[in-house]
């Protein structure tokens, strides 16, 4: 275990704990650059990490952590407000960490215990080591890929001015037969971890989309279609070029193409992804900043790269009408938007109420399954609401 705090009781008394309760040997650290340097050099299982320090702080310990893949359990620590330590351990979700609790300060030896009881009884917590449950090995992957199993779902999004579909957002499924379908959260996290992996398997979404596509050509011609690109795939110098390829073997006009880049996606080198977004622009691909609100780096990129579009995110849409703070960044990331010349986009929509809430504030398009769930595109080929081009109100 380790321990990161400046100050000194604190870390003592936090060792003494540990001990008491038959963890033995802690290290300690006084600042985020002790901490990696321990971190470097030990299997550290646990991390209990202070966020106030004054050299490198708690937040720079996260990033590092997050950038290193760390695998292990974090406990956040700090005297600020529970909201503070909240949001925080959403943050580090966002780098795939492992946050088992956050501890308001001071210390007590209850909390501390309670806390790492729970932690020991966790069944899909072993030391050190994240298992998730069902997910795909890499070799599953690839044959999966390499037999065709790889489709495309399409969501709409829905003008909130006319109430007409105006494209779609295609996500990954795996047909692993026709009664099992494999969910993305099974498949991508792993695929994240390898850049060849997610390339191959990002380039078998848009060609299965792409088929679907070129097959309802005719009810489709004048929609956009969204991608989901992570970072990693733009880590290939040569994917813009192949998805314009692509899009002019399918007769796909590029201005029609969205790719979607997590704040979380856009990571370690960000010159290598900013030239990249910067081609793809000049291919004429629109970009869209996915999970807008729940990154901290969204505002320095929105300025850095040239977005036509900005998705909030679902867990403020979800409860904008009974949460003020939720509605208060739904409020505000549509002025920002707009004041930057951005079209927005609210993802998560589930009732009326929230489209007459959105559409009050000035949001351009909404997706959830208030109006559907992601689904085969033949599936809404069918629709009444599709060929009629609005949504029934
Ligand atoms: O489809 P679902 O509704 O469960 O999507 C879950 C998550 O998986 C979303 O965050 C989405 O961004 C991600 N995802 C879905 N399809 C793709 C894809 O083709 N590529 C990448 N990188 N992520 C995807
Ligand atoms: O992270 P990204 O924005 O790419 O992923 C979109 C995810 O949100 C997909 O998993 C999609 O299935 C999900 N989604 C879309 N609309 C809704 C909705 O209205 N409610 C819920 N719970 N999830 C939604
Ligand atoms: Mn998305």
């Amino acid at each position: 275990m380790l321990i990161v705090d400046d100050q000194k009781v604190v870390r003592h008394t936090l060792s003494l704990c540990l001990r008491n309760l038959g963890y033995e040997g802690c290290y300690e650290a006084s600042n985020g650059k002790e901490a990696k340097r321990v971190i470097e050099e030990h299997q550290i299982d646990v991390i209990f990490c202070d966020l106030n320090m004054p050299v490198e702080d708690g937040f720079e310990v996260l990033r590092y952590l997050g950038a290193s893949h760390y695998q292990g359990a974090i406990v956040l620590m700090s005297s600020e407000e529970q909201d503070v330590l909240q949001s925080t351990s959403q943050l580090a979700r966002l780098y795939n960490l492992q946050i088992i609790g956050c501890l308001p300060k001071p210390l007590t030896a209850a909390d501390i215990k309670s806390m790492l009881l729970d932690w020991a009884a966790l069944p899909t917590v072993s030391m050190g080591k994240l298992l998730n449950e069902g997910a795909l090995s890499s070799e599953q992957l690839i044959q999966f890929i390499e037999q065709g199993s790889v489709k495309a779902y399409f969501q709409p999004q829905i003008d909130l001015n006319t109430q007409a579909i105006q494209g779609f957002e295609v996500l990954a499924r795996i047909e692993e037969s026709p009664q099992k379908i494999l969910m993305p959260d099974l498949f991508i996290p792993a695929a994240e971890g390898d850049a060849t992996l997610i390339l191959a398997l990002t380039k078998s979404i848009i060609q299965s989309a792409y088929e679907d596509v070129k097959q309802h050509w005719d009810y489709v011609s004048s929609l956009s279609f969204s991608f989901n690109i992570s970072g990693r795939v733009l880590e290939h110098d040569n994917f813009p070029n192949w998805l314009k390829d692509i899009s002019e073997k399918y007769s796909i006009p590029t201005h029609q193409i969205v790719c979607e880049l997590t704040e979380t996606a856009l990571n370690d080198d960000q010159a290598i992804t900013d030239a990249q977004m910067l081609r793809m622009r000049m291919l004429k691909f629109k970009l869209s900043i996915d999970d807008f609100g729940t990154g901290y780096s969204s505002i320095a990129q929105l300025h850095a790269i040239p977005f036509n579009e900005l998705k909030i995110d679902k867990c403020f849409i979800f409860d904008c009408l009974t949460n003020s703070k939720s509605a208060t960044v739904v409020e505000q990331s549509v002025k920002m938007a707009k004041a930057l010349g951005l079209t927005v986009v609210a993802e998560g929509v589930e009732s009326a109420e929230v489209v007459e809430f959105l559409h009050r504030l000035g949001c351009d398009s909404a997706q959830g399954y208030f109006y559907a769930k992601p689904a085969p595109l033949s599936d809404f080929i069918s629709e009444t609401w599709f060929i009629n081009r609005a949504y029934p109100q």
